[in-house]
């Protein structure tokens, strides 16, 4: 067996390992964030579970930093008291982004680990099954139930040689983005193996893993290995670490090679993590902003080698630059060994331990700024300006930039500078809080921020209404549900949050929407790529959204969409997409009796703007049952009663 198959086959719970098959899995861990967290305990609380039935729970604060209002320092209390009132530990504000401290304190090889955010792929570095999911797959994990997905296909990229100095693992996952695009992983495991691995730390590999996401994987695994064990140790935690192997004889779906000597420096120019060319081909572009940190690139590695080359350099007189630790132990890490000093003399912003500006929390670029970041996704007004250029690239482009003033690739700036890592570093967790054994007791605070999340109901006989809007390909979630700032700290208000719902693709579409009661939305290609926000299936199903009709969708907002009653329609014909318009009449009838249909294969008929055309709604028994349940909470509370 490779890899995937060992995790997934010691954590299965129905189905079998045939790709394309639906599977249960039973989860281990799970962890969410505070921007998707809210909703996750909400609708935790509405299953009306008393504890947490995983290994281990955490809730992190780590997205919604900006205290310029009271709504988030409330809802982080609400987080808190909820997590000790379930059995769930707490991550404060100022600990670190949630990817990095689940990997440096929680990760364990060969467990499996369920996130409501997309990047949890990130302990797949550590041989963990670590997946992203919307808040209500992860409310029902964390109360006991198995997590179901289609099985993938698991495509190995098999690594040979090593990385020359000032190539960054960044740059090996530029470089599949680049083949692949951002729907080359969707339906996958992305599986590392081969004789490059061993030169790669765990570090290295937590940037690799994370950024698989962008390739719309389900998720992306590792060995655990010799360099597994030095992490764990270095962590005094080699307790928790097993070796973890494929198989020499294991099979794979799909394999690409990819010889890591051959690679150089790569930026993904505006607006898409694929669009990737090696730097060489747009240096000298001039720079206004260089960020550093995210949960792809914020290492005690990634810093100390910016430190390294920021060493008796200045930052650009043109130049911001901004640095966030992953964790407060990086950060305790580089305060220590003197290397924030560096950090600070070369004039870098330290920032807090957090997202930051990689979710338009602050930073945002000047007026048509270029901005480097170290960051996993460049999407359109992601970062808060909307006339910004975002370029992704690895933390030795970003500190040599930033020196410079100019987009410069580091192979032409000179050696790597040495650094030395830590055979111990000091441990404190301090700022993580465990669960009372007995949570009975805790009071759950509720600021006045958080309303109640909308709810689904069965699907009516016939689903009719307008098309609200028609878009094109790659709509990913930070179109449908922007965050910025100022939208960031209504995460635990959908009726606030909905009122921008695909605002930059027409600020009028939600008053549309409003003014229609609802209707549908026709979309093109990997529809909901990017995050794993729920709020992108909540805020339409809160404006009356009733079907989705696209040619494909990125898994997790196709899974929110199901499990908040939305139904996501593929076209069979290309033809009926383009011929498709904004105001078109839509109906669906007799749509429970459909729905049952389609999860026996059959195709669902749709009066789309006067003509029947024939869409496909490829559910299993499970999703149907969802569907016609109005969604999985119902679902979830109907087969309690049974
Ligand atoms: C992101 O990187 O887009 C986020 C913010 O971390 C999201 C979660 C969210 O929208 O809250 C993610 O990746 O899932
Ligand atoms: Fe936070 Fe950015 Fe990572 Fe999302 S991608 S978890 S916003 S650091």
């Amino acid at each position: 067996m490779n890899i995937a198959q060992k995790l997934i086959s010691s954590h299965l719970v129905h189905g079998d390992l045939r790709t394309g098959g639906e599977i249960a899995i039973r989860i281990d861990q799970t962890l969410t964030q505070d921007s998707t967290g809210t909703m996750a305990y909400l609708q935790f609380e509405a299953m009306g579970i008393d504890r947490v039935k995983t290994r281990r729970s955490v809730a992190y604060v780590d997205h919604n930093m900006l205290q310029s209002g009271s709504e988030n320092a409330d809802d982080h209390k609400y987080i808190q008291t909820v997590a000790a009132r379930h059995g769930i530990w707490f991550s404060r504000p100022g600990n670190g982004i949630c990817h990095q401290v689940q990997l440096e304190r929680f990760s364990v090889p060969g467990q499996t680990l369920l996130g409501s955010d997309s990047h949890t792929p990130t302990c797949g570095a550590a041989g963990m099954l670590a997946i992203g999911a919307g808040g209500l797959d992860v409310a029902v994990a964390m109360g006991g139930g198995a997590y179901w997905l289609t099985m993938p296909k698991v495509c190995r990229v098999y690594l040979t040689g090593e990385l020359n100095k000032m190539v960054a693992a960044k740059d090996v996952i530029l470089e599949v983005l680049r083949r692949l695009s951002v729907k080359g992983g969707v339906g996958k495991i992305m599986e590392y193996g081969g004789p490059g691995v061993k030169t790669l730390s765990v570090p290295e590999r937590a940037t690799i893993a994370n950024m698989g996401a962008e390739l719309g994987a389900t998720t992306t695994v590792f060995p655990s290995d010799e360099r597994t064990y030095q992490f764990f140790a270095a962590r005094g935690r080699e307790a928790d670490w097993t070796a973890l192997y494929a198989d020499a004889d294991a099979e794979y779906d799909e394999q690409i090679e990819i010889d890591l000597s051959s690679l150089h420096p790569m930026a993904a120019q505006p607006h898409s993590p694929d669009n990737v060319v090696p730097i060489s081909e747009i240096a000298g572009i001039k720079v206004d902003q260089v960020c550093i940190g995210s949960c792809t690139n914020s290492s005690f590695c990634d810093l100390m080698r910016v430190a390294g080359i920021l060493e008796g350099r200045h930052v650009a007189e043109n130049v911001s630059l901004t640095i966030s630790p992953g964790s407060r132990q990086v950060l305790k890490a580089l305060a220590e060994n003197g290397a924030l000093a560096k950090l600070v003399t070369a004039g870098a912003r330290v920032l807090e331990c957090a997202c930051g500006p990689c979710i338009g929390m602050g930073q945002a670029p000047a007026t048509d700024a270029v901005s480097l970041r170290t960051f996993n996704r460049n999407f359109y007004g992601r970062s808060g300006t909307p006339s910004a250029s975002v370029y992704l690239v690895s933390p030795e482009a970003a500190a040599v930039s930033a020196v410079t003033g100019v987009l410069t690739d580091p192979e032409t700036y000179g050696a790597e500078p040495p650094y030395d890592v830590p055979e111990h570093f000091t441990i404190d967790d301090g700022m993580l809080i465990s669960p009372p054994a007995d949570g009975s007791g805790v009071e759950v605070v509720r600021g006045p921020n958080i309303k109640p999340f909308p709810q689904a109901a069965p699907p009516a006989e016939t689903l009719s209404g307008e098309c609200l809007i028609k878009l094109g390909d790659n709509i990913t979630t930070d179109h449908i549900m922007p965050s910025n700032a100022r939208l960031l700290p209504f995460r635990s208000n959908v009726p606030y949050l909905a009122g921008f719902c695909l605002s930059p693709c027409d600020p009028d579409f939600a008053a549309r929407a409003r003014e229609k009661s609802g209707g549908f939305i026709v979309a093109g290609g990997n529809y909901g790529q990017g995050s794993s926000r729920e709020h992108a299936a909540l805020a339409p199903l809160y404006l009356g959204v009733k079907a989705v009709l696209a040619k494909g969708f990125a898994r997790i907002h196709r899974a929110n969409l199901i499990n908040n009653g939305i139904l996501p329609l593929v076209f069979t014909d290309a033809a009926d997409y383009e011929a498709a318009e904004q105001g078109d009449d839509i109906a669906i009838e007799n749509a429970p009796a459909q729905i049952a249909a389609a999860a026996e294969g059959r195709p669902v008929a749709v009066r789309l703007g006067g003509r029947e055309i024939e869409m496909k709604l490829d559910i299993t028994p499970r999703q149907r049952d969802i569907l016609l349940a109005g969604g999985l909470l119902n679902y979830t509370h109907k087969h309690r009663e049974d």
